[in-house]
């Protein structure tokens, strides 16, 4: 993810890259983690993504909680937050793309539609 260069390694750059990553994280985490429990669990992570723009029902929130909670807590560590937040903001971007009168509805060809998914996975 951070070896720019792809050398296979990080240098001082990609590694300064990282630590500024992983610090903007650590407070976004910490600010929506309100009782401290080291875990965001579904109301937090709706506190989170809501304030972040996302527009999600109850029942995506457990999806996402199931998708994402790697340690089967029924709420997510930080590296689970993360990776949710991320992949969450990739998919929007692809359908956004798609979206162009932004109304929430795309129509897409199967060759289209596996397109948005590899630009992901
Ligand atoms: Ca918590
Ligand atoms: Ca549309």
């Amino acid at each position: 993810m951070f070896d720019r260069d792809c050398k296979g390694g990080v240098n001082f750059t990609e590694f300064t890259g990282v630590w500024k990553f992983i610090t903007d994280w650590q407070n976004i985490f910490r600010t929506y983690d309100r009782d401290n429990s080291g875990f965001i669990d579904k109301g937090e992570l709706k506190q989170a993504l809501s304030n972040f723009g996302y527009r999600l029902t109850d029942q995506f929130y457990d999806i996402l909680i199931r998708k994402f909670d790697r340690q089967k807590r029924g709420q997510v560590a930080f590296d689970d937050f993360i990776q949710c937040c991320t992949v969450l903001q990739r998919l929007t971007d692809v359908f956004r793309r798609y979206d162009t009168d932004q109304d929430g509805w795309i129509q897409v060809s199967y060759e289209q539609y596996l397109s948005m998914v590899f630009n992901v996975v």
